[in-house]
């Protein structure tokens, strides 16, 4: 114990002083399952530091479910129209899977139009709209209306042709491929939510798996490839922000693996 404070407190020394040299961004990113030090270990992230596995897991579910506040669908609108504001234009969104900037006025169901994208379909565990799953910022997010028809309630993998307008995203029969930018950002998500529900609060214990074409059950595939991703593309600003939003603003909880993308190689 004593041993792992004291890297810890090593690590967040070397961390300062990489900042005042200047050299802050590549020493970190270099390598992505390095441990990462933030702002909340000591308060938020506290009864999860030094854990793995299970232990972890277990213990990131009950900090991320605690307190939390939860929104009505409609309201989604609105707060998805601050937590993916197009940080180069402020009049607009960001859209997932495409990279498009649309204005925010253009949310609907029409062709031209974004709407909301359950990144965990909704079908996979069958919680809709309800609030809850159904309604968790951190895994929706503001999509081109024919792109979201598109990826439907697929599974992801690698592989497919390219999605018209879809930005580089790829699709076959069976599962769906976001643009190389985005691959981190779903993989994040889809493991926040098989944290943030384990079957104790009414819904479905949604967990990721190594299949595709799981259908209404409670799960996503593919959990190798989402690892894969996880590590291709590390968390961004826009993500950051993204997170920081939803816990300042809406829900008070935090995506652990946009704060420690290590922790997805800890516990699975
Ligand atoms: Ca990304
Ligand atoms: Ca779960």
């Amino acid at each position: 114990m004593l041993a792992t404070r004291i890297r810890r407190w090593k690590s967040v020394a070397l961390a300062t002083a990489a900042v005042m040299a200047g050299l802050c961004a590549p020493a970190l990113t270099a390598t992505p399952a390095a441990a990462t030090t933030t702002a909340y270990d000591s308060t938020y992230y506290k009864n999860a530091i030094g854990k793995t596995g299970t232990s972890l897991k277990s213990s990131l579910h009950t900090i991320i479910s605690a307190n939390v506040s939860k929104i009505s669908y409609s309201a989604v609108w609105d707060a998805l129209k601050v937590t993916d504001q197009d940080p180069n234009n402020t009049s607009n969104v960001l859209l997932l899977y495409s990279g498009v900037s649309r204005s925010k006025s253009l949310n609907g169901g029409d062709v031209g139009d974004w709407n909301r994208e359950h990144t965990w379909a909704k079908s996979h565990g069958d919680f809709g709209e309800v609030v809850g799953p159904g309604t968790d910022l951190h895994h929706l997010r503001a999509c081109d209306v024919q792109v979201n028809s598109t990826r439907g309630n697929l599974d992801f993998d690698n592989g497919g042709s390219a999605v018209t307008n879809g930005g580089g995203s790829t699709v076959d029969s069976d599962s769906f491929a976001p643009r190389a930018a985005d691959r981190g950002d779903v993989a994040r998500m889809i493991l926040y939510m098989a944290v943030r529900y384990e079957g104790d609060d009414g819904f479905a214990d949604l967990e990721p798996n190594e299949k595709v074409g799981n259908g209404s059950n409670p799960y996503m595939g593919k959990l190798s490839v989402l690892k894969a991703w996880n590590e291709a593309d590390p968390p961004s600003a826009f993500e950051e922000r993204r997170n920081q939003v939803i816990y300042d603003t809406y829900q008070h909880n935090r995506n652990p693996f946009i704060d420690h993308p290590e922790w997805v190689e800890a516990i699975w």
